[in-house]
């Protein structure tokens, strides 16, 4: 008999998929409706990954319930012996690398070095958050009254739901998850329906580092019946999640009528900026990789190009000659750039994109645009990389976030101009300059209202323990990987007072002028 691994409820016999579980209490159960989710590769419809849990609230309650009574034993762990765990799963994630890659890269489509890049930035994001056990600091402040200590403490916010999206299936929920656990919270994770496999690796190996029962649960299922009772259940204090703006408002406004901490990062529209100084092979390899990498499905996605008019022809024929070298395909084989995009609904929205962008009085579509669909792209989502020029800054494809393979390329006459039109979009999370002038590097370092700034370097590529987040319509000011920002979403301040002057002390009232 076929033996199962945690996480499958029903083990494949005979070309049937793998059916999966929810993570509740420590248990793998299967969800109350008793339906499931198939899902399939993106490069090849033809494979199912498995299917997976369709929960609806009542698997929520339960999961919400299990991390309640979960709470006040790990919470009493001390924060060192809870970061031991984080580094042995660090370790265990180390030695399954690969299989958790080539796994995310069938379940998701983004080609194999950078599946294998998530997992490591799950694996950084572990062990940097485990080296927090020993800190998780607060201070020390002298009081303004005689024999009196004043401090301040972090304590752990309780019970969090964390609702990650599909496209760092391991990374973003290793930003949430590491440090909810190491302030001392238990967590419920709603997985995108897309990628639940990715999570369930995580969390089993989680489980086997010894983390214990109730302090991850994990629901799958649907944002409508499975996210939504989430952020809203009773016993649950803050919401985090990284998704769409339009999902990302409504968890928002649900959470506040709930009282909930809401930590949000939403949708992005980054600008690289090519000044006529700037090294244009260097700006067009970081066009290439920050537009078409992860095929455009990155928040941090380089979609719009920003190009003085001097050195714009120029620019456009070194990028268009350099993308049309990219090869599509699945990204399991070694020489694949670009994988497909996550599935039908998604390519279609894109398509659509390029379709307005086909429309918009003046922009030209340069190169790429369609679906790849005969051969060995039939089975797949496969769009080209795609070019659009002479675009306008207002025009919506330079405003709207496509989440696809498409890159708008926008004239400007110089620095000024190209930052107004870099900050003139709703979002703000990544934007870049290329540039050998440091002086005018440092004056969009400066104006560049966005959450990520980089020189000479693409929008893509932030590190673990930087704060990652952005301004406008990006997020809500709060901010996932460095400890400093990230902290502060999973705990709570506490400041604490000890009189010892054995008097009644009032602070400001007792400080009357003389
Ligand atoms: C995202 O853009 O959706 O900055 C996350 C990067 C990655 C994370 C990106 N470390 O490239």
């Amino acid at each position: 008999m076929a033996t199962r691994r945690a996480g499958e409820s029903e083990k494949a016999t005979g070309g049937d998929p793998v059916k999966y579980s929810n993570l509740i209490g420590g248990r793998w159960v299967k969800p109350a409706s008793g339906e499931y989710i198939e899902n399939r590769n993106p490069a090849d419809t033809r494979e199912v990954i498995g299917l997976f849990p369709a929960s609806n609230a009542r698997d929520v309650a339960a999961a919400v319930e299990a991390a309640a009574t979960a709470l006040p034993k790990w919470k009493a762990t001390p924060a060192p012996k809870r970061a031991e765990i984080l580094y042995r799963l660090g370790q265990m994630l180390m030695s399954r690398k690969e299989e958790f890659a080539r796994e995310m890269t069938r379940e998701m489509g983004k080609v194999l070095k950078e599946a294998r890049g998530d997992v490591q930035e799950a694996i950084d994001m572990t062990f940097y958050t485990a080296g927090e056990g020993r800190r998780l600091h607060g201070y020390t402040s002298p009081s303004e009254l005689p024999n009196k200590l004043a401090m301040c403490v972090r304590q752990p916010v309780g019970v969090c739901s964390l609702i990650t999206p599909w496209n760092f299936p391991m990374a973003i929920p290793s930003w949430k998850l590491m440090p909810a656990l190491i302030c001392g919270n238990t967590v419920v994770i709603k997985p995108a329906e897309d990628t639940p496999l990715s999570t369930i690796n995580l969390v089993r190996m989680a489980e086997e580092a010894g983390i214990p029962p109730g302090v991850i649960n994990v629901v799958m299922g649907l944002g409508e019946s499975a996210g939504a009772p989430l952020a809203t259940h009773k016993e649950v204090r803050l919401v985090s999640f990284t998704g769409s703006t339009e999902t990302g408002r409504l968890v928002a406004t649900q959470a506040a009528q709930h009282d909930k901490i809401c930590s949000l990062e939403m949708g992005g529209k980054n600008v690289i900026m090519v000044l006529d100084d700037a090294n244009l092979d260097l700006a067009v390899e970081g066009t290439i990789w920050g537009a078409f990498g992860t095929t455009g499905q990155r928040c941090t996605a380089s979609s719009r190009i920003v190009v003085h008019q001097k050195v714009y022809r120029q620019f456009v024929e070194k990028l268009t000659a350099k993308t049309q070298q990219l090869r599509v395909g699945n990204g399991l084989r070694s020489n694949v750039d670009v994988g497909p995009v996550i599935n039908e609904e998604a390519m279609e929205k894109i398509l659509g994109y390029i379709d307005i962008g086909r429309r918009e009085d003046g922009a030209k579509l340069h190169s790429g645009g369609n679906r790849l669909e005969r051969g060995a792209y039939r089975h797949g989502y496969f769009i080209e990389p795609t070019i659009f020029t002479d675009v306008a800054p207002q025009m919506r494809i330079a405003q709207e976030e496509i989440f696809g393979p498409v890159v708008s390329i926008i004239p400007c006459r110089d620095l000024d101009e190209a930052i107004e039109i870099g900050n003139g979009v709703r979002y703000g999370l990544s934007s870049s300059i290329y540039t050998q002038d440091i002086n005018r590097a440092m004056k969009a370092m400066e104006q560049m209202y966005t959450g990520i700034f980089y020189v000479n370097s693409s929008t893509i590529g932030a590190e673990v323990h930087l704060p990652f987040g952005g301004t406008k319509g990006t997020g809500n000011g709060h901010r996932e990987g460095a400890m400093i920002s990230s902290l502060d979403i999973f705990s709570e301040w506490k400041s604490i007072y000890v009189d010892y002057s054995g008097t009644l002390q009032r602070a400001q009232i007792d400080n009357q002028p003389a």
